[in-house]
């Protein structure tokens, strides 16, 4: 707590000065896993005597709902979730831009994500997208250790892969747009065409897949690599790949609602939320993503970025409302609708 008050900007302490006798309140949209999302709720909530009122929900339903309470914003600000849906909200003005002083504090790959997008968002963490696989349940159905995308499509795995939809989850999008970057569009409609072959569900939630995986639901589950290495870590046995195409990431992001009823209070979490002590909070619940805080510890659990192969994410095209658009029509319109 002392701790944090040092890393607390100057408007952050003036709030948490006089925050509990006037009951300041803050609604927070969050798009990170539950735990973590509660845990920097509650926490900032001591810190600061803010009363916050939290709801996850994964980041194309965040975007979608901010969207659609646009005319009379009920949020004040959206923490987590993939770049993507972040820097459409940007485009539609649905944030506001903000500089925080803590920017300075912050990796260039968080920062250019703020400067990409007029300051409406800026990078809060970042992690390679992969799938992880259930050992037991491969080794039962006498199937070969999957080690690439194109190996998912192979007929063996039929009914044994899952991933979210990509509408819902920010996730499923990030994989979306890495096959279109990976094998261009043609070839990466074919390859979501050839998945959807051995799919046995699109869940609402990114990490759902790996959770079910971990289970013995299913066999693989496409996810984000830190997120199948956190049921590595409880005990599952889950195998962590980072697919030898190469794979795509997600600069993981936070904005400031346009119109936020609580501006005062948006920007105090804003500022906190960038924090090094903040954001060591990731490491009580296993979340291993890359912190955006150059002075934050990165678990030595977290997959190591710098042994993956990352393409060069595009992510002003992918996260622009266009494309986004675009790819996801054409992805209910020419894939989901296939047969298994
Ligand atoms: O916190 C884990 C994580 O994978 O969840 C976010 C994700 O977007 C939320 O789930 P959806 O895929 O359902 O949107 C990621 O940003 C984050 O790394």
């Amino acid at each position: 707590m002392k701790s944090f008050k040092i890393m607390l900007s100057a408007s952050l302490v003036a709030i948490a000065s006089v925050g509990a006798a006037q009951a300041d309140k803050l609604t927070l949209y969050c798009s990170a896993q539950e735990d973590w999302c509660q845990l920097m709720a509650n926490n900032f909530q001591d810190a600061t005597g803010i009363k916050v009122a939290m709801t996850r929900k994964s980041s194309g339903e965040t975007f979608a709902q901010i969207k659609a309470e646009s005319s009379n914003p009920k949020g004040d600000v959206w923490w987590g979730g993939t770049g993507d849906p972040h820097l459409q909200a940007a485009e539609e003005g649905l944030t506001a831009s903000y500089v925080s002083p803590m920017r300075d504090q912050l990796h260039p790959w968080a920062i250019s994500q703020a400067e990409s997008a007029d300051n409406k968002t800026i990078g809060i963490y970042s992690g390679a997208l992969g799938y992880g696989y259930n050992t037991d349940l491969l080794a039962a159905n006498n199937l070969p250790a999957p080690s690439s995308w194109a190996d998912l499509t192979k007929p063996e795995y039929k009914g044994h892969v899952q991933m979210a939809n990509p509408n819902s989850s920010g996730t499923a999008y990030t994989t979306l747009a890495t096959m279109m970057q990976l094998f261009g569009e043609d070839g990466g409609f074919d390859f979501m065409k050839g998945l959807h072959s051995n799919i046995n569900q699109y869940t609402k939630s990114g990490s759902a897949p790996i959770k079910a995986a971990g289970r013995g639901e299913t066999t693989i589950g496409i996810v984000f690599m830190h997120d199948a290495v956190k049921q590595a870590v409880k005990g599952f046995p889950v195998k962590v790949v980072a697919p030898a195409e190469g794979t795509g990431y997600e600069i993981g992001s936070m904005s400031i609602i346009d119109g936020a009823r609580n501006m005062k209070e948006a920007k105090a979490f804003y500022d906190w939320a960038l924090s090094a002590d903040a954001q060591n909070l990731a490491l009580e619940v296993n979340a291993f993503q890359v912190p955006s805080n150059t002075g934050a510890k990165t678990s030595a659990s977290a997959p190591d970025m710098s042994t993956i192969k990352l393409i060069d994410y595009d992510f002003k095209t992918y996260g622009s409302s266009a494309t986004r658009k675009r790819l996801l029509k054409k992805w209910d319109d020419e894939v989901s609708v296939l047969a298994q």
